[in-house]
């Protein structure tokens, strides 16, 4: 609980009663209501009756009647609060309280509310009538001020137009929490101020794209990103959209070849496999998706309410809007149906050493012809491997497990490249055009924090990504705001947050952290799953976010929750091989989608090897483990979000179930908890959002003194206007250098600066108009 000030006296009976419908039992005396919890964690209102000693009799809203601990009963605000816009405005900012607020409003579809600078935007689960043309120019005219992701969007313009600064709106929360959605909500807006030669419809026709090829069905989300991207749109000197870039990060490629029970594959697979119209299924010979091997591990092939047919229909006519031509599309889907074919090829043993060769089946006659390569060069590239050793070239057979690897390896490579160059030809498309300010808004949407029964190599990246994306958020909220309080010398009570600087050191700490660890595994020819999870259990002792767990597992305390981590199949995802005998096959094809691939994927890995590293798998080039690069693109995001002014979204998903109206208090708490909502909000409170420079107070409104200061230095000047305009001393404080005000204290000598100056131009038009 926290010291803040009482409710405001101006509530009128009616309204502190009216939720109790019994306005006969009032006695007159004003009774306080009060939250308390029950067995199961949830919190209830009551109001106390009586207090004597530690205990107190409250009543409950059905006219129960119960003892309970004075002490475990936590002030709830007047109903005149109830659903408040800003939860700044809540008199007690307690947690109940707080979730008693987002709880009525999202029953009333009002699921955007203000914590102080941060939006938080619950997931319905299903259509709310917030969106749409109407709401946007509402927005837009400022007719309408409740929260929203349009307001905060149109916030960012302004905020760019007038600081010439560049802008993010960062949008974080766990995995199904709404960050997608949300990030086209943004967009959507962005759209409609317009650009000219339909820039802006091609910026938004990415998104069923993007979506179709990275993301995929899971457990927790039925349209989950499996990859990070970050959008840059940039304007024109007329606040008109001049083009975009995408930037995207680390798609989970292991999906492609295997995926959990109840999840799919990548979106695009099944609704290839159900659109494509019958000409191009015999040119590419596409068979129904419960025919590939890939997809029918999970035993899932659709999504409830998902029409993956019209889908594809969608994507292909988005494909051509942002120049895709018929004949590329039609070589991206031949791509697709390759890596499916690939998972359909198998292998026999061919000697008694367990060596095996592929079947010369429809599988592998298919992908070499959807390839363009030799039918016996595929085969070769699946079933050996060529070796140096010394000066000689050898030929090494592979067992079953290296042949399936091998295969594997060269089907996620296809797709991942293919994901790749898509973005690519979509950034030739949205590319900049000439008349650009260099100003730009980024919307960051990347996969959200993951927690499963198992959780693998994927969820590791995507749990460390959030942990960063936290940081920034903390620094921007937390650290950045305090220390500009104290380094100005006012004066200021700290409030604490949690930091998570411990959980990042246990990943980034050199040598001795998770991904220092990780990458020596990974180039240590004995190196196995085992071995790295006992490095990591005899290494990490020193941090508190660590804790070893049975056999293979290892436990990290997130900021968002403990995730335990199996690291069956790390090694080999860090590494990521892919054999030079699969990129040459590629590059001898005569398709060119292969060709490129190869010569990507040559020059991502362009250094011979020199030591021992990846010599024991037998790969004949080095380059950055997956974490390792990851990690980097990661210190880039941030970096160059550092450069913008940012504009944070906190989606809170309010059940696990995916279903509307359905409201867990505990998960939303944890969600709420775990992001700092309440501290952000408590900061922004105490603190002092609104800052300017003596020297600039001075200039802007001195004009407005109505008698003159003896001395005129800035500070003379401004202390003098605070007087003059009767700004109360609470609601201010003056800093070394700067100003601090309060919410909403600038405004009156805003709109009295803006009421003078007008009176101004006006008297000014007469004078010129008599002189004429
Ligand atoms: P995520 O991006 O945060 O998860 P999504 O944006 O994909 O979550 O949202 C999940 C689902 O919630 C969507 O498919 C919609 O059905 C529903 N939803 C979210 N926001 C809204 C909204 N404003 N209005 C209506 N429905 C909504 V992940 O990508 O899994 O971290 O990796
Ligand atoms: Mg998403």
């Amino acid at each position: 609980t926290s010291v803040l000030p009482s409710p405001s006296p101006s509530i009128s009976r009616s309204h502190t009663e009216h939720r109790w419908g019994d306005t006969a039992s009032y006695t007159g005396k004003k009774k306080l209501q009060s939250w308390f919890q029950l067995p199961n964690g949830d919190w209830e209102i009551g109001k106390i009756i009586s207090t004597s000693g530690t205990e107190s009799v409250i009543s409950l809203p059905d006219g129960k009647v119960l003892k309970v601990k004075s002490e475990s009963l936590v002030p709830a605000n007047p109903d005149i609060l109830d659903g408040v816009d800003d939860l700044m405005q809540l008199s007690y900012l307690n947690e109940p309280s707080v979730l008693y607020n987002l709880q009525y409003r999202y029953n009333q579809d009002m699921i955007y509310t203000k914590a102080g600078p941060v939006l938080v935007a619950i997931n319905p689960f299903k259509e709310v009538p917030l969106y749409g043309n109407d709401y946007i120019q509402a927005y837009k005219n400022k007719s309408i001020e409740s929260p929203h992701v349009y307001a905060i969007t149109d916030t960012a313009i302004r905020e760019m137009i007038r600081d010439e600064v560049n802008q993010s709106i960062i949008i974080s929360g766990e995995s199904g929490a709404g960050k997608t959605e949300t990030a086209k909500i943004a967009m959507q807006y962005l759209a409609a101020l317009g650009g000219g030669s339909g820039i802006e419809y091609e910026i938004l026709k990415t998104n069923p794209i993007l979506e179709a090829f990275g993301n995929a069905k899971t457990l927790r989300n039925d349209n989950s990103s499996r990859f990070g991207k970050l959008i840059e749109i940039h304007f024109s000197e007329t606040g008109k959209i001049s083009g975009a870039k995408i930037q995207t990060f680390l798609l989970e490629k292991s999906r492609v070849v295997q995926c959990m029970e109840g999840e799919r594959s990548y979106h695009i697979f099944y609704q290839l496999c159900a659109g494509a119209p019958r000409t191009l299924k015999e040119k590419i010979n596409l068979k129904s998706v419960s025919e590939y091997k890939y997809l029918g591990q999970s035993n899932c092939y659709s999504i409830n309410g998902v029409d993956d047919a019209e889908r594809f229909h969608v994507v292909t006519e988005a494909l051509d809007i942002v120049h895709v031509s018929k004949e590329d599309q039609e070589s991206v889907f031949a791509m697709l149906a390759a890596v499916l074919w690939l998972g359909n090829i198998s292998f026999t043993v061919v000697d008694n050493e367990n060596h095996v060769e592929p079947l010369t089946d429809e599988g592998l006659t298919t992908v070499a012809n959807l390839i363009g390569c030799d039918v016996g060069e595929l085969k070769l590239a699946l079933s050996t491997r060529k070796m140096k050793a010394g000066n000689d070239n050898i030929i090494q057979k592979l067992t079953l497990s290296q042949a399936i690897d091998t295969r594997d390896a060269l089907a996620k490579s296809i797709y991942a490249c293919l994901f790749e160059w898509l973005v690519e030809q979509i950034n030739k498309s949205l590319a900049v055009g000439k008349r650009r300010t260099g100003r730009s808004i980024s919307i960051l949407d990347i996969y959200g924090f993951e927690s499963f029964e198992r959780n693998s190599f994927e969820q590791f990246c995507i749990n460390y990504a959030n942990e960063r994306l936290q940081q920034h958020f903390n620094r921007h909220l937390f650290k950045l705001e305090q220390e500009e309080y104290i380094q100005d010398g006012i004066d200021w009570a700290k409030v604490d947050f949690e930091d998570n600087q411990d959980c990042l050191n246990l990943f980034e700490k050199k040598p001795l952290g998770l991904l220092s660890l990780l990458d020596e595994e990974s180039t240590f020819p004995n190196g196995t799953d085992l071995t790295f999870a006992n490095k990591l259990k005899q290494h990490l002792h020193w941090n508190s976010c660590f804790r070893g767990d049975r056999g293979k597992a290892f436990k990290v305390c997130h900021y968002a929750g403990e995730v335990i981590y199996d690291t069956t199949g790390f090694l080999e995802k860090n590494r990521d091989l892919l054999h030079l005998d699969s990129i040459q096959l590629l590059s001898s094809c005569s398709c060119h989608l292969p060709q490129i691939f190869a010569s990507t994927m040559l020059t991502q890995s362009a250094k011979p090897v020199v030591g021992p590293l990846y010599k024991a798998g037998g790969a004949d080039s080095q380059k950055l483990s997956v974490a390792t690069k990851f990690k980097g693109q990661l210190f880039q995001l941030m970096q160059r979000l550092e450069n913008t002014s940012p504009h944070f979204i906190r989606c809170i998903k309010a059940n696990n179930s995916q279903s509307p109206r359905s409201y867990e208090q505990g998960l939303v708490l944890q969600q709420l908890r775990c992001c700092g909502v309440l501290e952000v909000v408590r900061i922004s409170r105490s603190g002092f959002p609104t800052r300017m420079s003596h020297q600039k107070f001075a200039k802007r409104y001195g004009f407005l003194l109505l008698e003159s200061v003896a001395s005129q230095d800035p500070l003379s000047v401004s202390v003098a206007i605070l007087h003059q305009f009767n700004i109360l001393p609470e609601m201010y404080q003056v800093g070394y250098t700067k100003l601090f005000f309060r919410t909403g204290q600038i405004g009156v000598l805003e709109d009295t600066r803006n009421r003078t100056l007008h009176s101004i131009l006006r008297v000014q038009s007469c004078f010129r108009g008599h002189q004429a």
